[in-house]
């Protein structure tokens, strides 16, 4: 199994979600590429994890509107090839007949020839839209210390999400053995000793290489089947009596505090990827960007560092409690509990709360703004209230969540007021 002491990893990133809960988001991005955190892609917290994890050759999946996912993919994640290391963005091909692929399951299934290349002892395949951070190594010691085909990273969550994840029942004598696994039950019973809780797949998983290309050929040839890893292979391994859980309460990275520690975030949703930014303004945020242990990497172009100057009537320009990355100017507004990416430019008596602005937007002179997404390039007129009024908001054609949070597209058209 280990050569020379260590096994042979290969990573397998999937990136070919769409992210149809995230719209408008996810228009004319896949869902890993969309911008997060002030800096990052959502991507660059799984392939973070993969590299500090000391995995080195890792193939990307990519396929749904994957431009600037692969532009991003080579221009942040360009490895060194002295050791053979790589990080490669692998389109849907149709090598292995005309269509796209029909889940991820396919994705990997169409991919064989880049496991095969390799040739290593195990494959982690982890998705590519959540953040957290997490040491594979852990996973992947257990995985060869039970002796399974399958080993599936799991995290407690509250029940009412149980129908977003797979969820996962384990035998009582051997709590890591699955007994059971279905994919997004809509009638999920909690855990014995918290009904209010399941313990649900956190879609990262580590296979024993033979185990797992039997797996998906053998599912490639099953009528009926949705050829997805959450949905149809784990469940095929758990039949055989093949699948292990990890429990990610167990991992522990590298510079993590007791207060970091456990941090897991499927943003999925406008409203789970908006509270997760909130997260990172607190005083004390829960997941930890500045841990240098266990650093974030990403590449967002050059830009200036960033500046705050007074604006008209000698307005001071000023953030408190947020994310400023370079290439933002604050000149003369105000910017509270707020996340900017670069080529944010806030001019005077605007205010900016609550809010995440993904960069190349320009908020004119006296403008407010509260609990809204702003996508790129967009132009905030002058005078301009949003997050206010929902009625108001839709009316301008912006979308709004249940929770009140607003979303303005890339590149959409803002008006002062609804027309
Ligand atoms: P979902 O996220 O709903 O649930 P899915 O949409 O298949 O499952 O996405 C999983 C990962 O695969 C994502 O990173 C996505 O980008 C990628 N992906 C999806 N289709 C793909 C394709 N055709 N090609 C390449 N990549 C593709 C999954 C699991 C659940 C688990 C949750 C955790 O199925 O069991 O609980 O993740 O959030």
């Amino acid at each position: 199994m280990r050569s020379h002491g260590q096994p042979r990893v290969l990573a397998i990133v999937l990136a070919g979600g769409e992210g149809k809960r995230l719209m408008p988001l996810t228009a004319d991005r896949a869902k890993p590429a969309v911008p997060f955190g002030g800096i990052y892609r959502l991507i660059d917290f799984a392939l973070s994890n993969v590299i500090n994890s000391g995995y080195m050759k890792v193939v990307v999946l990519t396929q749904y509107k994957s431009h600037s996912l692969d532009r991003h993919v080579s221009r942040a994640w360009r490895m060194s090839t002295l050791l053979g290391n790589y990080v490669a963005a692998i389109p849907a091909q149709q090598r292995m007949g005309k269509s796209w692929y029909m889940g991820s399951a396919d994705a990997i299934y169409q991919s064989l020839n880049a496991i095969n290349d390799e040739r290593p002892d195990i494959v982690v395949v982890v998705g590519a839209d959540h953040v957290y951070q997490m040491d594979f190594s852990q996973m992947v010691d257990q995985h060869i210390e039970s002796g399974a085909g399958c080993t599936v990273a799991a995290i407690r969550q509250p029940i009412e999400m149980a129908d977003q994840f797979g969820v996962i029942e384990v035998d009582a004598e051997n709590p890591r053995k699955i007994q059971a696994f279905r994919e997004k039950p809509t009638d999920a019973v909690g855990l014995p000793d918290n009904p209010q809780e399941v313990y649900a797949s956190m879609g990262n998983y580590v296979f024993t290489t033979d185990a797992l290309i039997d797996a998906v050929c053998a599912d490639a040839e099953t009528e009926g089947s949705k050829h997805d890893m959450g949905g149809d292979i784990v469940p095929a391994f758990v039949a055989q009596g093949g699948a292990y859980a990890y429990d990610f309460s167990d991992n522990e990275v590298p510079g993590s505090t007791d207060r970091d520690r456990g941090y897991w975030r499927d943003v999925g949703t406008i409203d789970s990827y908006y509270d997760a930014h909130m997260d990172l303004t607190s005083v004390h945020p829960v997941f930890n960007l500045y841990n240098s242990d266990w650093a974030i990497y990403t590449h967002y172009g050059q830009h200036p560092p960033a500046k705050f100057v007074h604006g008209q009537g000698n307005r001071v320009g000023e953030a408190l409690s947020s994310l400023v990355s370079p290439g933002v100017v604050v000149s003369g507004g105000r910017v509270h509990n707020s996340v900017l990416s670069p080529g944010t430019v806030i001019h005077s008596f605007s205010t900016v709360d609550d809010s995440v602005i993904l960069g190349e937007v320009d908020i004119g002179r006296h403008c407010s703004l509260r609990k809204v997404i702003i996508d790129k390039s967009v132009q905030i007129p002058n005078g301009t209230r949003i997050g206010y009024d929902r009625e108001e908001d839709e009316a301008r054609g912006f979308v709004v969540t249940d929770s009140g949070i607003t979303v303005i597209g890339k590149g959409q058209e803002v008006t002062v007021s609804p027309d």
